[in-house]
């Protein structure tokens, strides 16, 4: 499967040679690259502390239109084995979390590499809102007013060999940060996975805020993953490392329990999970929120997704 290379702007291409360059005028070497010297970038984003405001217009024409969940339901009814496995334990116990400094790593097959501040990743980005449902496993699903920037906009940057066919994510692996790790309940770090073709999909989706604030520690602070039309397990929180292979990653749930979980997640009503139907879901909230809805192929996003599939038995690929 090939994927397209997506739209460099002209300020983002600086030959190698020229960067490497730069960075010995600087007197910096090339291992501690930081991602400002790919281009010349005016402005300089900051991520604030949870809580604090991020400016970000909504992009309606890849929103739906449902009333989103509320502030409340979003940031106490969550899944986040690191901190706990009930839904309610993620609140309380990653209250003191502190997720600012933090780097992240790639590496793989890519051009650029190396360990990058966070503040260095998200400066030449900008910043929206996309209001996406999400629909876990278990059947339950939320609608989220997310603030981030399209994965592919981040990828492009590290230019991906054509070696490079899947990209694997990786969760903080700090036991004593992360209290959940202290048990085993998962094989740590958790780790994710998605095809090139899914990760530079318009639709796919790195949240650093949910109702125009910094990502609540809970939620996946300071970044995470959201892919809209699979299932919420995809969505890995508190990313450390972004790998770009050859061969497909292992997630943490598939390896956790084959039977029950596998590598593409696409939320489909026909394919059961082995212990439950996936036909309808449950709204999570209040009473104008709540019941039960009939659950959607790719969770609606069908007619942007399914070509990405075609020809593949998704009974098998589930
Ligand atoms: N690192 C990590 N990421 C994770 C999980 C987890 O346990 N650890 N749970 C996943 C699951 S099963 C779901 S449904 C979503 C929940 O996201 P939310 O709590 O923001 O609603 O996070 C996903 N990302
Ligand atoms: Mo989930």
């Amino acid at each position: 499967m090939k994927y397209r290379t997506p739209r460099i702007l002209p300020s983002e291409i600086t030959s190698r040679d020229l960067f490497l360059n730069r960075r010995q005028i600087l007197g910096l070497g090339a291992a501690g690259a930081t991602l400002g010297a790919l281009g010349a970038h005016a402005f300089a984003a900051t991520l604030p502390a949870a809580g604090g405001k991020l400016g970000a217009a909504r992009n309606a024409a890849l929103s739906i239109k449902d009333a989103p969940n509320s502030f409340e339901d979003i940031t106490s009814y969550n899944n986040y084995y690191e901190f706990g496995t009930d839904k309610s334990d993620p609140a309380v116990q990653a209250r003191d979390f502190k997720p600012l400094p933090w780097t992240v790593t790639i590496d793989g097959e890519a051009e650029v590499k190396g360990s990058f501040n966070l503040e260095d990743i998200l400066k030449p980005l900008t910043l929206e809102e996309r209001v996406y449902r999400l629909r876990c496993v278990e059947a339950w699903s939320m609608v989220i007013p997310w603030t981030g920037f399209p994965l592919a906009d981040l990828i492009s940057r590290f230019k991906p060999t054509s070696k490079a066919k899947y990209v694997e994510f990786t969760t903080l692996n700090d036991p004593r940060r992360m209290p959940g790790q202290r048990y085993r309940v998962l094989d740590w770090p958790y780790v994710e996975g998605l095809r090139m073709d899914e990760a530079m999909h318009p639709l796919t989706f790195i949240a650093v805020g949910v109702y125009g604030q910094s990502l609540p520690n809970q939620n996946g602070a300071p970044l995470r993953l959201v892919t809209p039309w699979k299932y919420g397990f995809k969505g890995i929180k508190a990313i450390v490392r972004i790998r770009f292979t050859e061969l497909q990653p292992k997630n943490s749930w598939q390896i956790a329990n084959p039977g029950e979980y596998g590598f593409y997640a696409n939320v489909n009503p026909k394919v059961d999970h082995p212990r439950w139907s996936q036909a309808t879901e449950r709204r999570i909230g209040g009473s104008l929120l709540a019941g039960r809805a009939a659950t959607l192929p790719f969770n609606g996003y069908a007619e942007q997704v399914a070509s990405l599939y075609s020809g593949m038995d998704l009974r098998r690929n589930f």
